[in-house]
């Protein structure tokens, strides 16, 4: 882990980089993919490029421009955001468009893999004051055909103020970070609270595309998770709050109706939500 000392882009983005760099091992993929794959995919990009410069008249100045901020993204480490925010959803969109089980939706920048384990019912790890609704979350793994799975969830969040432990500063290491494993019969309950929106950092490359391309920065509430069992495929989606403002312009294009919580609000202000996984066999 790399420690986060300060709140701003290139703090976040320098954890983002290493992160993916420790857990991707993206290098493989380059060398096990054919010559003519990587030919045809470099080729295409280029060519679409080519044509958005002619058809747009694309000005040597508009062209320094891209390169400077380029160089940017890559010193601000903000490669992993841009990426994810803006093309992650179609890849996520391929690569799981066989499915018949639960939806997935994007990973994002901000997962750390090992989390603490914290059995089939229990509270994720979280500061003893931590602010936000509390959010008591039921639920149940089973297979496509309907059999119970001793799965493990892998639930990640931002905090009541759109804050990821390990990418921003003065935040406990695992804080809102946690391995549930259900019980033999697939039940879990998990106790959490209730996240924030997410703004993308404004001070770093990708915030200075936003403004200058007058868009907004912003992903609706949202919990991760990464749910495995044995013989099927992992499944990794996110969770969303029906009355966000940002449910219909996610900045990541990453919510999708299946992925929306029905929150019942309780007499104490906590919120009680019930949501399954179906997880597809693993390919044969
Ligand atoms: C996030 O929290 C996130 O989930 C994505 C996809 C991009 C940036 C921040
Ligand atoms: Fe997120």
């Amino acid at each position: 882990m790399i420690t986060v000392e300060e709140l701003t882009a290139a703090a976040a983005g320098a954890s983002a980089t290493e992160r993916f760099r420790t857990d991707k091992s993206p290098f493989t993929a380059v060398t096990e993919t054919p010559k003519d794959r990587v030919s045809e995919l470099a080729r295409e990009v280029l060519s679409a490029l080519h044509d958005t410069i002619r058809r747009h008249r694309v000005t040597y100045a508009e062209y320094n421009a891209l390169k400077a901020w380029l160089i940017d993204v890559g010193s601000d480490g903000e490669w992993p955001l841009f990426l994810d925010v803006w093309i992650e959803h179609v890849v996520e969109e391929v690569a799981t468009e066989h499915r018949s089980g639960s939806k997935g939706t994007i990973e994002g920048p901000y997962y750390v893999p090992g989390s603490p384990h914290c059995g089939a019912r229990a509270t994720i790890p979280m500061r003893d004051d931590e602010p936000g609704t509390p959010v008591h979350w039921t639920g149940r793994i089973s297979s496509v055909d309907g059999s119970p799975l001793q799965g493990d969830i892998e639930l990640w969040h931002a905090d009541a103020d759109g804050r990821y432990s390990q990418f921003a500063p003065n935040l406990p290491e695992w804080n809102l970070r946690g391995t549930f494993t259900a019980d033999p019969d697939g039940t879990f309950e998990i106790t959490t609270i209730r996240p924030a929106p997410y703004e993308i950092p404004t001070d770093g490359s990708c915030g200075r595309l936003i403004a200058a391309a007058g868009w907004h920065a912003w992903r609706p509430a949202h919990l991760h998770v990464k749910v495995s069992a044995v013989g099927h495929q992992p499944l990794t989606t996110q969770l969303y709050f029906p009355d966000d403002p940002h449910n219909d312009d996610d900045i990541a294009s990453a919510v999708k109706p299946e992925l929306m919580l029905e929150p019942q609000t309780q007499a104490d202000g906590s919120q009680k939500v019930v949501y399954d996984f179906l997880l597809d066999p693993e390919k044969a």
